[in-house]
């Protein structure tokens, strides 16, 4: 543990605060310690002390699995980033940064991080619950209360983020998860991939510069790239907004429309669904969903009548099912969205399991197709995802004989991988067939998917040429076969 200090004066807690800005204490034996010096580099090697188990979650932050701490037996969680696709390096090394500073129990922790010359792991905290629109639709009904419970969290990390001079930037339902299954968990904001650091005590526009974010929660001013911390502030007015409707305040059909809806920043309240809302919470949202200089800080939301009695004024204590079912309906949309683009992402990892092969071949001298887990590890110095392939590897040897057939792993690995994937897109695909007749509409799915979802449909001609391909007898709807075929024809 670095930074201890026997002799902690106030000049070095001055020092130290000022350096890291997050989380000096002052022991009572007069130990200074800085949480940003106590979570290191950890130089040994990732597998001597951490087994990799199953996925956890995914997202844009790319995949986390869950892991064992082999010394303690502490569950936690791992972030396996491959350095030749990283982008942008300084905005990498400034999520580590960030995530080594903060400290909060509604903020993701990382406890160490592991690099070798090919990837970097991030060891984070372990959580099993669900993404928050996710939770909410798996209910019945959801209350103002309760939507006030899981805001005033998203407050308090903000609060605590600003507070430290971090900045998200892309606070999006999809970037909070609950910790745990449990009714009462606690709510957590993950991905920091697009945050900045910035200098709190000033209060000009610091004109960070735009990453690139989803366009439902973005605020006008980081579209014109004139923007600060308050950002975030907007983006949590619209993620209360759809908590209490079920559809968000700026849409359209596509990324461009969205964005159009957005610069324009008008929103109403008139819905059937707004009738019984409170007023406070309409407050609320207004006094978030405006311009910078009169929209509440972190500070100030919390002390807003709704977040502070937590939405006692509410007149009705539950949400009707019509909210719900818009809600359901436009996270089926993203869903759909994001199985679509694993979907093709599997596809390109089916050719790294391709490239796999071939290392295994050359390993295998005798070619009788078995290689022992030594010999692999050995051998696996220039494979992809080789943590999470050792880990599936080591599972493979059943019997424990320390050898392995790989033909039969490979034939599996990528059989499961595309059999899962076309699964999880099989379920958007029924989400979407309402009377189960088996087909959806294509404007349906030219909806959800949007135009330019990861650079897969750039354009409205090459979608239509996709669409004639596809529907041959040109009713607008496909069946699921069609669906998947489209994607596999995409590639
Ligand atoms: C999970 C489960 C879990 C942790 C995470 C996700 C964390 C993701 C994350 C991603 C980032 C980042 C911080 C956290 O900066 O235990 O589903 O890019």
């Amino acid at each position: 543990m670095e930074a201890t200090n026997a002799d902690a004066s106030a000049e070095d807690v001055k020092k130290a605060k000022k350096e890291s800005k997050i989380s000096v204490k002052r022991t009572n034996t007069g130990i200074l310690i800085k949480k940003s010096t106590m979570i290191v580099q950890n130089f040994r090697d990732l597998q001597e002390e951490y087994k990799i188990g199953e996925k956890l979650g995914s997202g844009s932050y790319g995949v986390v699995n869950s892991c064992t701490h082999l010394t303690t037996g502490q569950e936690r969680a791992v972030k396996i980033i491959e350095k030749k696709k990283i982008k942008n390096i300084a905005q990498f090394r400034t999520e580590i940064k960030i995530l080594q500073t903060l400290d909060h129990p509604n903020v993701i922790k990382m406890y160490e991080f592991f690099e070798n010359d090919k990837e970097i792991f991030l060891i984070l905290e372990k959580c099993t619950g669900s993404e928050l629109f996710d939770r909410v639709i798996e209910k019945e009904f959801f209350s103002e209360k309760e939507a006030a419970v899981v805001f005033k969290q998203i407050l308090q990390a903000i609060n605590y983020c600003h507070n430290n001079g971090v900045c998200h930037r892309d606070l999006k339902p999809e970037n909070f998860i609950f910790a745990t299954k449990e009714e009462d968990s606690d709510i957590k904001i993950i991905d920091f991939g697009l945050s900045k650091i910035f200098d709190p005590s000033s209060t000009s526009y610091a004109a960070m510069k735009t990453g690139c974010g989803t366009p439902y929660y973005i605020s006008p001013e980081v579209l014109t790239h004139n923007y600060n911390h308050m950002c975030d502030m907007w983006s949590a007015g619209c993620i209360l907004y759809v908590l209490l409707c079920g559809y968000p305040p700026f849409f359209g059909d596509d990324d461009r429309e969205i964005i159009e809806a957005v610069r324009i920043g008008e929103f109403d309240f008139e819905g059937e669904e707004w009738e019984d809302v409170s007023v406070e919470a309409k407050d609320l949202i207004s006094r978030l969903i405006c311009k910078p200089e009169l929209r509440l800080t972190a500070k100030e939301a919390l002390k807003h009548p709704w977040v502070k009695t937590l939405a006692k004024n509410s007149k009705k204590d539950k949400l009707n099912k019509m909210d719900m079912a818009h809600l359901k309906k436009f996270q089926n949309h993203q869903k759909m969205k994001q199985a679509a683009i694993t979907f093709m992402a599997t596809q390109t990892s089916s050719k790294d399991i391709e490239h796999l092969k071939r290392v295994f071949e050359s390993i295998d001298r005798n070619g009788d197709g078995n290689i022992t887990l030594k010999e692999l590890k050995d051998g696996m110095k220039d494979v992809k995802n080789k943590e999470e392939l050792l880990a599936i590897m080591e599972g493979a040897d059943t019997d424990g004989s320390g050898t392995i057939n790989y033909t039969e792993f490979i034939a599996a690995t990528m059989e499961q991988n595309t059999y899962l994937k076309e699964d999880n897109l099989r379920n958007a695909f029924k989400m979407f067939d309402k009377d189960n007749s088996g087909k959806i509409s294509i404007d349906e799915i030219k909806q959800a998917l949007g135009y330019g979802t990861e650079g897969q449909i750039e354009d409205e001609d090459e979608w239509n040429r996709l669409i004639t391909e596809v529907d041959r007898d040109g009713d607008g709807e496909i069946d699921f076969e069609e669906f998947i075929a489209m994607w596999k024809v995409n590639l």
